[in-house]
């Protein structure tokens, strides 16, 4: 994880102060962060699972988080039986978040009502370019999350991972994520583990290797109630990857539960937390 770690020193070092609009719930205070507009970072997935060992990562509320956008669910109460709480602070009364990620995802909703699975377009895509290497789809494997329209309906942050394209070569499959905005200490680690474990995930049900995760950085901040802890995790040394394990009775994104994703070998630093901006 050297890669996130270089992106995490050059913000720490030489990012730009800025302010958001982002609020302290214990402060009722807008953090500033230290900023960097641009940014790309490669994993490669044959070398191990990119999970961060500089700080303790929990590794299965990450997998809850990706199964509940696959399941296509906007409301916390999926992730609430499954003792995850990082969307709370944005859910209505009644655990609604609006059309964020799993809605975009699986019932993106076109302007004569019409509703299209991406997911499972993407599933169909790969499919064809499996089949025919030129087929039309291969340069069109997007998982979008941002629609215009839906913004003013989504209760706070909107779209972070904004767009990911997945592409084959040689009988491999990589996926690169746009991420607009960009929390590196409290929600990079989770992004990062997040798109990895798609990519191994797609590729399992479609019978490939996974090669590479690509992530590209809109804003990359730094909110300054985390330096402490980035300071500290800077001094600290990586342990050699982890390795993720899917099982075999997992042939289809339906009915997926985390206990079919397994970690292998995960060594890393103690905990370090803090507190998110909302
Ligand atoms: N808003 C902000 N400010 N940062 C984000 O990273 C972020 N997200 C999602 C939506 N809005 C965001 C929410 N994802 C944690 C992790 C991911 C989140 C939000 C919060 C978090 O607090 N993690 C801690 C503790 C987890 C726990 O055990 O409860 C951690 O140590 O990892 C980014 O996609």
């Amino acid at each position: 994880m050297r890669q996130y770690l270089d992106l995490l020193r050059l913000v720490y070092e030489r990012g730009e102060l800025k302010g958001s609009r982002a609020v302290l719930e214990s402060t009722g205070t807008k953090p500033k962060t230290r900023s960097l507009f641009g940014y790309q970072n490669r994993y490669d997935l044959t070398q191990g699972f990119p999970l961060v060992t500089t700080k303790t990562v929990p590794f299965r509320q990450v997998v809850v988080e990706v199964l509940w956008f696959l399941s296509g669910s906007t409301n916390v109460d999926y992730l609430q039986r499954h003792n995850v709480k990082i969307w709370d602070q944005w859910a209505d009364e009644t655990g609604e978040l609006g059309p964020i990620y799993g809605k975009q995802w699986r019932a993106w909703e076109g302007g004569d009502g019409q509703h299209v699975d991406q997911v499972a377009e993407l599933l169909r895509g790969i499919e064809q370019v499996k089949a025919d290497p030129t087929a039309s789809a291969a340069r069109r494997l997007i998982l979008t999350a941002w629609n215009p329209a839906d913004l003013p309906k989504i209760h706070g942050p909107s779209g972070c991972h904004t767009l990911c394209q997945f592409s084959m070569n040689n009988g491999k499959l990589s996926c690169q994520l746009y991420q607009r905005s960009a929390d590196l200490f409290l929600g990079v680690p989770w992004n990062i583990a997040s798109y990895a474990l798609l990519t191994h995930l797609i590729a399992k049900v479609t019978g490939l290797e996974a090669a590479e995760f690509i992530h590209t950085f809109g804003d990359a901040h730094i909110y300054e109630n985390h330096l402490d802890q980035v300071g500290e995790q800077l001094t600290r040394e990586p342990y050699p990857l982890p390795k993720l394990e899917i099982d075999d009775s997992v042939t289809s994104l339906d009915g997926l539960t985390p206990e079919q994703f397994r970690l292998v070998g995960y060594r890393h630093h103690a905990r370090l937390s803090g507190e998110v901006a909302v």
